[in-house]
């Protein structure tokens, strides 16, 4: 996308955004590339060889909890190292600017848009710093403290596995139900950094689409979210995002 093309598109997304009462944003993993987080695409949906759906998911764990573990661990590890960028914060600013009027939908499970001050953010895939009991179901926020390949319930010493939605895996009804209703209600959604493949996450931008949102998407190529959306920003997040507000102010 040219610069002048790029200008021309955060002028009309910016006219819309300043016309809209409510905002709803989607992020993916391109979100957090910039700080230095992989995405999945990047790694062309491998982990050390294996498909990421083979480790994020229950016949992953079933055959193998321990290369599961390995695979968090390390992802747990890297967003140790990592920071916001300024898409991250330029989310922060919008959220201020709508309030309650305002949701914040990721995909991601490295906790980058609470880290940068996001506050309502719905973690629809779950958390690398939380865990859950296979046996007793307790949930528990761990941070990011090393926790080796076959951690215990600190209660009832039963196996613990990452409390994040795996393939295969039913998204947590509550904080799903919420998410569809605000890309049902919204006047505009912003799509950053996903590739709309994975479901029903990527079904939130038809939903908002058919209730007469405006659809921006911000990614730096065109993907499957591309045929729903009005105005295209097509760039780094890092940067583009940051031009957006700039252009609110
Ligand atoms: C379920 C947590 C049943 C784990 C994740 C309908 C159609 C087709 C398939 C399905 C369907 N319905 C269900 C399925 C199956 C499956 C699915 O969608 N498969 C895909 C692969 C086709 N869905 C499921 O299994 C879901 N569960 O259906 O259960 C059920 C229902 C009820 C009750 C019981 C059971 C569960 C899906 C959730 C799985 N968990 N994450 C973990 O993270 O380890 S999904 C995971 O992958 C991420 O969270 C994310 O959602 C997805 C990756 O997508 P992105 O985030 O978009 O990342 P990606 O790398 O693909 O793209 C990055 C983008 O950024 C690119 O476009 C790139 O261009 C861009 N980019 C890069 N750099 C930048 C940038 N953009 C801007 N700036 C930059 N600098």
């Amino acid at each position: 996308m040219t610069d002048d093309e790029l200008n021309d598109a955060l002028d009309r997304a910016a006219r819309w955004l300043r016309a809209a009462k409510s905002v709803c944003v989607l992020t993916g993993a391109g979100i957090s590339a910039e700080s230095g987080v992989p995405t999945f695409r990047a790694s062309d949906g491998l982990w050390e060889g294996h498909r990421i759906e083979d480790v994020a998911s229950p016949d992953g764990w079933d055959r193998n909890p321990a290369l599961v573990w390995q695979f968090y661990n390390a992802r747990r590890a890297n967003v140790a190292t990592v920071k916001p960028n300024p898409g991250h914060f330029a989310l922060v600013a919008l959220e201020d600017r709508f309030g309650d009027n305002f949701k914040l939908v990721t995909q991601n499970v490295d906790g980058l848009h609470l880290q940068a001050g996001s506050r309502r953010v719905l973690e629809i895939h779950g958390s690398l710093r939380q865990t859950r009991c296979t046996v007793c179901e307790a949930v528990a926020n761990r941070g990011l403290e090393p926790l080796g390949d076959a951690p215990e319930c600190p209660q009832c010493h039963g196996r613990l596995r990452p409390h994040i939605v795996w393939f295969g895996e039913g998204l947590p009804d509550d904080i799903w139900m919420e998410a569809m209703v605000s890309a049902s209600e919204c006047d505009a959604l912003l799509v950053v950094g996903t590739s709309a493949v994975v479901h029903p996450a990527a079904s939130l931008i038809p939903i908002a689409r058919r209730k007469g949102a405006t659809v921006i998407e911000v990614n730096i190529t065109r993907t499957e979210a591309s045929a729903y959306a009005d105005i295209g920003l097509y760039g780094p997040s890092g940067e583009v995002l940051p031009k957006l507000l700039q252009r609110l102010e």
